[in-house]
């Protein structure tokens, strides 16, 4: 797709930080589609005679990226499905792209991105989070040593992927500490200022 066929942009932060409580508001209000990596990889776990459920399993587990092919695949799929079905063009790509060589492939082969917008957040702000959410979840990744594993995945691996787009001009960056209808308000001012 060219950006004049659809609005993406991608949604990123650490583990925690409240990408999807912050899209679950943007919904609410524009007309995007919400298309969240780490969703629709869990659907694909769990879907019968998936070929890659236990591989998403394991990788979920111990924090690590998924091919990107999978995940790559999966968007594609959705945004399509959104277009057609739905006649969306806008979408908020949440915890995706998280290591650069998916960046790279999704621009180029599905869409260039608008902008991203980031959540900005201290660790000890999000592991309080993520335990306390882990009591109901039932996220197999909600658990200290998992998350201990995605936050060392993600200074190590997704970091660069938002320096570069950084480099590029093109982040939005928020702080996620505050709580959840503060930090909407300031993306309610940033869409503003981008005409969305
Ligand atoms: N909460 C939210 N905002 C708050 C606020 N402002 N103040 C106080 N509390 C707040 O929020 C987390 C918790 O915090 C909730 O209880 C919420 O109420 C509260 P949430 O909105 O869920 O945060 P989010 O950033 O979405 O956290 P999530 O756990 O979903 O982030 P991850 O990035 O870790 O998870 P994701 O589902 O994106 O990925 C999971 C795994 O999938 C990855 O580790 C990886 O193994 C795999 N994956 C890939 O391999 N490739 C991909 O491209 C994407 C994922
Ligand atoms: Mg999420």
């Amino acid at each position: 797709y060219t950006p004049e066929e659809a609005t993406i942009i991608f949604v990123l932060g650490g583990p925690g930080s409240g990408k999807g409580t912050q899209c679950a508001k943007i919904v609410e209000d524009y007309g995007f589609k919400h298309l969240s990596a780490g969703d629709l990889l869990r659907e694909e776990q769990d879907r019968p005679g998936s070929q890659f459920g236990d591989m998403i399993r394991d990788y979920i587990r111990e924090g690590n990226i998924v091919p990107m092919e999978v995940t790559i695949q999966l968007l594609e799929n959705s945004i399509t499905a959104a277009k057609e079905k739905e006649g969306k063009t806008q979408f908020l790509i949440d915890g995706f792209p998280r290591k650069m060589d998916q960046a790279l492939k999704f621009e180029e082969v599905v869409c260039p991105s608008k902008f991203t917008l980031f959540f900005d957040c201290p660790e000890e702000v999000m592991e309080e989070r993520l335990l306390d959410r882990g009591k109901t979840s039932g996220r197999s990744d909600d658990n200290i040593e998992s998350i201990k594993k995605r936050f060392k995945t993600f200074v190590e691996t997704s970091m660069p992927v938002v320096e570069m787009f950084e480099k590029q001009g093109r982040v939005v960056k928020l702080s996620a500490t505050p709580p959840p209808d503060k930090v909407y308000e300031q993306v309610k001012v940033e869409f503003g200022k981008h005409e969305i």
